[in-house]
């Protein structure tokens, strides 16, 4: 198919953000076009937003055209989409290019059917890049590991296969086998340093506040961190996250102030512990009956609204009444707290004690 358009340039259009998969498919697309006599460029509308993603482009020296004007596609006749089976919307296409193929893994849901000369859809797969790699690996320009393009193709291919299987959870055979054809080609260490995982300072600041106001209760760990402005929210989850693989809990719950509620994530990895029972135990049902909070398996979270508190401007006192509210209610499903309170208390008051009878034996 591609071969019948040998000699005339083709643009391969990426759709949204570009991902690993799309970039890695992308640029075994490229390269199977070259290797048919077609000048072939990777073009995306939308901008290259996470930064893994930009790492990616820029320590395999991937040449993408970012496009803002549709006149800068009038050189092209044919495009080609990878990863996708719609068109990115976001830009008006010129009238006359023609979509000369699709490869993709996504299953499709409604919408127009794919009109292109070549069409090869296989929601089965866990990555399209699993698709290129096994085009290239069926003869379709081969790796050999004789030029260094193959290695920036097969790292490309494989993070692509990574990413897009959640780290191969959830890889198929097909997916192992691509895999395992890339992996012999690709620069590891190209891989390690693309696939290092960043955090946001947001989520940072926020896992910084939980772990310094982390309690542990036995294998139970809470922590409040303040409020968080909503566009971070998901941060407080994350906080959760890193706090579970501590080796002595197997259940943490964390919690914040976002805009007028209070917003938290439960995370376990102990079998009797049921996040929607917990709590719902915790902090139980609203006046309409609905719970606070709710999870499945292994995780959980809960909002509950503040009401007008949510105005009130001494944010201090207002965060001590939202820890001492949710304290409370943790008291129902991990009784210790408050036991591990009256020991603090016990503390505080032997503590004083001491320093009286020193003061009299000073006096
Ligand atoms: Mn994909």
């Amino acid at each position: 198919m591609l071969g019948s358009i040998a000699g005339q340039p083709l643009v391969i259009l990426l759709t949204g953000h570009p991902d690993p998969d799309a970039i890695g498919g992308a640029l075994a697309h490229q390269r199977i076009c070259e290797s048919l006599g077609i000048p072939a460029t990777i073009a995306h509308v939308l901008p290259v937003s996470h930064r893994e993603n930009r790492a990616l482009v820029k320590l395999l020296n991937i040449e993408m055209h970012h496009i803002a004007n549709p006149a800068e596609l009038s050189a092209y006749k044919y495009f080609s989409l990878v990863d996708t089976s719609s068109v990115e919307t976001s830009i008006d296409l010129p009238a006359d290019l023609k979509l000369l193929t699709v490869v993709d893994h996504h299953t499709r849901v409604g919408g127009p059917k794919v009109d292109a000369a070549f069409v090869d859809l296989r929601p089965q797969l866990g990555a399209t890049c699993s698709i290129y790699a096994e085009y290239l690996q069926q003869g379709l320009a081969p790796l050999t590991g004789e030029r260094r393009e193959d290695a920036r193709v097969a790292t490309a291919l494989l993070f692509g296969i990574q990413t897009d299987t959640d780290d191969f959870a959830n890889a198929t055979p097909a997916d192992f086998a691509a895999a395992s054809y890339a992996k012999a080609f690709c620069d590891a260490d190209i891989l390690k340093r693309v696939g290092r995982r960043t955090v946001s300072a947001a989520a940072m600041n926020v896992l910084g506040q939980a772990l310094s106001n982390l309690r542990v209760i036995r294998d139970f760990a809470f922590a409040g961190v303040g409020f968080v402005p909503l566009g971070d929210r998901d941060a407080i989850g994350s906080a959760a996250d890193y706090i579970l693989m501590r080796e002595d809990i197997d259940t943490v719950l964390v919690y914040g102030v976002v805009e007028d509620r209070v917003d938290g994530s439960l995370r376990t990895n102990s079998p009797s512990v049921d996040p929607a029972v917990f709590l719902q135990t915790a902090f139980g049902r609203d006046r309409d009956g609905k719970p606070y909070g709710g999870g499945r398996a292994d995780k959980g979270g809960f909002q509950i609204p503040l009401g007008l508190l949510a105005e009130c401007e001494d944010t201090d006192r207002l965060w001590i009444l939202v820890t001492e509210m949710i304290e409370s209610r943790l008291e129902r499903v991990v009784p210790d707290i408050e036991r591990e309170r009256e020991r603090e208390r016990d503390r505080d008051r032997d503590h004083d004690r001491d320093r009286r009878d020193r003061r009299r034996a000073d006096d």
